[in-house]
């Protein structure tokens, strides 16, 4: 691996790391705050800590994690090393992420910016925190533009050969993630700066919130993607095996840059301001977004079940036997797709508009992201660790630092079984997410709620051994002897279709995602601008 290119991937990765490093001592202690337990120096508190908690795990980790593991990929498959733009565009990017990052987590610890990782209008933050996050945002923008830069070069010189998987996937993930953010730079620009300085006295809250989740859902696919790379390309590699279908793959993506923009309302059935009809509208797009997953399963079950008979296993689950348990490279991700499939459940569950009412705001969801982000996504991105760091820095996995890459991925697993699974049930009993305010002044039903709450602390100091685990296991992958580690990347299986080239013609498909983003969004913006569409107790000023 290029060392120019493993030193920018191992910034990205370490920065990550010690933001989920920080991330979770905040996520720690923002639950002993609230149990009333201990009270912190300088009245650091249960908002600025869930603040800083949601910041650092769901935006830092994941941003600069995904932003150094695209790098690493593309540097591998495309021509096996960057070129000098792509990665000043990189170390740019960094810089500006990193500059944002330190400001925005001083902001929050001084107790200006208790707005937690949503900042919802009409809660204001200082305009400093919106500034911070304006620099993450243009800091990804420019390392998607090093991606983009080093794919168009590579097609370029290689005129009609197909774009290796790896590559694709991640201009698509890019690619969703400019389109995204725009709503919420919208958002900060246009709505909240001003405001937050004084300059304007009112603020849009149902705009306001639109254009968040105009980008706050496509955001969790920014998360997921990446991990669904390490599932369909790395993980057939590492058991052995092949890809059971390259054209699958990309249409599945294709299908998230297409369907996971126009979907945003879906975290907005409860709120006023949005006519029903467009409401129905992004929950029939929402159930479209969940194909590229049911394909994707698909594709995983069949990728196993082919490696299983090339290896003379019978049965209906005998493939079972042959995957690489001891493995942590796929252990972890493997652990991340099996939780998936009751965490993807739960996705569908909160997408139906009655299931939602019953939902919405409370514990459940935190506990359906806990699954989703914290568990299917971040157990893939330790498993990818586990190779990445000692292929950029010239070591190997020893036995040692897979054992404990493997104690790691259990201690993880548990935890969040006993966290997540106490919000699924208290929050089914009604318990809000989001509130330092537990007993409801001991009212009954919020006394009953309160062994599930023990349970989730006990569950959360779990999971927090799991953070000073995998940061253990990095030092050791730091340190391990040096030698060689391959980039496992896949082949695809013999006897699968060609990939058709249409799945490559970039204007076809951001057209379509375009023209879906205008059909979803454009009258309910125009409602929101105008105010036309009441709802009894609610003003906009
Ligand atoms: Fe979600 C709220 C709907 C997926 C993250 N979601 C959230 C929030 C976050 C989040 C962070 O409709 C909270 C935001 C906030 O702070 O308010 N979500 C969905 C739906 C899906 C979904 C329909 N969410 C995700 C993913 C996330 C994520 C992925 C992060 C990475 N979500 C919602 C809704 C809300 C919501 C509402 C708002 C709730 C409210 O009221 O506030 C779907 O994309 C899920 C589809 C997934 C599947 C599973 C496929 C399974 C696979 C694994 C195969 C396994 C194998 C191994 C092969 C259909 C691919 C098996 C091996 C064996 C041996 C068995």
């Amino acid at each position: 691996f290029d060392r120019n290119d493993g030193k920018l991937v191992l910034a990205h990765v370490l920065f990550a790391f010690a933001a989920l490093l920080v991330g979770g001592i905040a996520g720690m202690l923002q639950g002993m705050v609230r149990g009333g337990t201990i009270t912190l120096p300088a009245n650091i508190g249960y908002y600025e800590l869930l603040t800083a908690h949601g910041v650092l795990m769901a935006l830092i980790f994941t941003t600069y994690f995904i932003v150094g593991f695209l790098y690493s990929g593309v540097s591998h498959t495309l021509g096996g090393k960057l070129l000098p733009t792509a990665r000043k565009l990189g170390w740019i990017g960094y810089a500006l992420m990193s500059l944002g990052t330190v400001i925005g987590v001083v902001v929050i610890l001084l107790g200006k910016a208790t707005v937690l990782y949503t900042f919802y209008a009409p809660m204001k933050a200082s305009p400093w925190f919106y500034i911070a996050l304006a620099l993450v945002v243009i800091g990804s923008w420019l390392s998607g533009y090093g991606i983009f830069y080093q794919y168009s070069r590579w097609r370029k010189e290689n005129k009609g050969k197909l774009s290796p998987l790896f590559a694709y996937m991640s201009v698509i993930t890019m690619l969703l993630w400019q389109v995204a953010t725009i709503g919420v730079a919208v958002e900060v620009v246009v709505q909240l700066i001003p405001w937050s300085f004084g300059w304007v006295d009112n603020v849009n809250v149902v705009l306001s919130r639109t254009l968040f989740w105009y980008f706050g859902h496509p955001l969790v696919y920014f998360w997921l993607l990446p991990a669904y790379i390490c599932w369909y390309v790395i993980i057939p590699k590492i058991i052995g095996g092949k890809i059971f279908s390259d054209s699958l793959a990309r249409m599945s993506f294709v299908l998230f840059l297409l369907f996971s923009i126009p979907v945003g309302f879906h975290h907005q059935l409860m709120e006023p301001g949005i006519s029903s009809f467009w409401k129905f509208l992004q929950v029939v797009l929402t159930f479209m977004v969940i194909v590229p997953s049911l394909m994707t399963a698909f594709s995983l079950f069949a990728t196993f079940e082919l490696n299983g008979r090339a290896k003379g296993t019978k049965g209906l689950f005998g493939w079972v036997k042959v995957l690489p348990w001891g493995d942590v490279r796929f252990f972890a991700p493997f652990m991340g797709m099996l939780i998936f499939i009751p965490a993807g459940a739960g996705g569908i569950i909160n997408a139906s508009n009655q299931m939602n009412a019953v939902v919405h705001n409370t514990l459940w969801v935190t506990g359906h992201f806990h699954l989703t982000v914290a568990t299917s996504v971040a157990l893939t991105f330790f498993g990818i660790t586990y190779w990445l760091i000692p292929t950029i820095t010239g070591r190997t996995l020893t036995r040692k630092m897979n054992r404990s890459g493997i104690i790691q991925t259990l201690v993880w697993c548990v935890g969040m079984f006993i966290m997540s699974g106490s919000m699924h049930t208290v929050g089914l009993l009604g318990s809000p997410r989001r509130t330092a305010y537990t007993t409801y002044d001991d009212h009954p039903d919020a006394v009953l709620w309160m062994p599930y709450h023990v349970a989730m602390a006990i569950g959360g100091i779990i999971l927090f051994i799991g953070v000073i685990l995998i940061v253990c296991n990095i030092i050791g992958l730091l340190r391990a002897p040096k030698g060689e580690t391959e980039y496992p990347i896949g082949e695809q299986a013999e006897g699968a279709e060609p990939t058709p080239r249409y799945l490559e013609r970039w204007g076809i498909w951001l057209g379509i995602a375009v023209a879906l983003i205008l059909f979803a969004y454009t009258i309910p913006l125009i409602d929101m601008l105008r105010n036309t569409v009441t709802s009894p107790g609610y003003v906009t000023w």
